[in-house]
């Protein structure tokens, strides 16, 4: 399914380098492993954030990402860039001084994350990045989209982002994957993971969309292929589209050169500053 999934979306090719972003849950990892075995020359790259440094998720994520590979691929390259190593705070430590102890450390989180791994990808000359999003993750983002009717990002939703001015090019292979079979996956293929959520995903939107939505495929089963195949089919012959404003123009940004559209330095840059 994963090989159809990489073909017919035109994800990457054999002669290709891919940048997998794993963090020691399972879809990542089952996805890096597939694609090791599929013949990819696949490097994976974790980000560690120095998440809840007291209870370690952060260190036990990376523990697992290691006995991956020395487990499963010792042939196999891990990227690590350490947030807090090279950039002197932690994702936490970031988060409770920009919000002032409020709110969850995910817009944060979601900032370092997309510029590290974009860098990572560009200076690596990495033909794309790919994420283990599942169906099930890709179904609640839709079903959260379609009732909140957010055009630009229903627009934008699909299985393979191209590159732009200074993006890297974003794939996810698993998106005809439930999430119980990518689970499946690592348990038949002896692949250790974190069971654990990182502690602010707990309570949120998208986990209780998903829990609509396995209610609603016990009622029907296959309504989350359908729900969102048909929504890509749909878009795609132009049954449905999206008024979507002009994306705005990037350019680089002034400190770390990564494409922007805000002022001359980048959100990234401007959270550091
Ligand atoms: S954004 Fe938020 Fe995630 Fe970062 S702080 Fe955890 S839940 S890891 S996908
Ligand atoms: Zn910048």
């Amino acid at each position: 399914m994963t090989q159809r999934t990489i073909e017919k979306y035109g994800m990457f090719d054999p002669a290709d380098r891919v940048l997998v972003a794993v963090s020691g849950g399972k879809d990542s990892l089952a996805l890096w492993d597939v694609l090791l075995r599929l013949g990819y020359q696949a490097e994976g790259m974790y980000i560690s954030l120095g998440i809840d440094e007291d209870l370690g998720y952060s260190d036990s994520s990376l523990q697992m990402c290691r006995q991956f590979v020395s487990g499963q691929h010792p042939g196999a390259t891990l990227h690590v860039v350490d947030v807090e190593g090279e950039y002197g705070q932690s994702i936490s430590t970031l988060a409770r001084t920009k919000q002032r102890g409020r709110g969850k450390p995910c817009s944060v989180c979601g900032l370092v994350k997309r510029h590290i791994m974009n860098r990572f990808a560009r200076e690596g000359d990495f033909a794309a990045i790919a994420t283990g999003h599942n169906l099930d993750d890709e179904v609640a983002v839709l079903m959260q989209n379609t009732l909140h009717w957010q055009a630009g990002y229903l627009a934008r939703q699909a299985p393979v982002l191209e590159e732009r001015e200074g993006l890297a090019r974003k794939v996810k292979p698993f998106v005809r994957i439930y999430e119980r079979e990518a689970a499946a996956y690592a348990l038949v293929r002896g692949i250790e993971y974190i069971y654990d959520e990182c502690p602010y995903a707990k309570g949120s939107t998208t986990n209780f969309y998903k829990e609509l939505l396995n209610q609603l495929e016990l009622r029907s089963p296959g309504a989350k292929q359908q729900f969102y195949l048909h929504f890509l089919q749909a878009r795609d012959k132009g049954a449905v589209s999206f008024a979507v404003e002009e994306a705005a123009e990037l350019h680089p940004c002034r400190q770390c050169g990564q494409p922007t559209t805000a002022g001359d330095l980048c959100a990234f840059c401007r959270l550091w500053e």
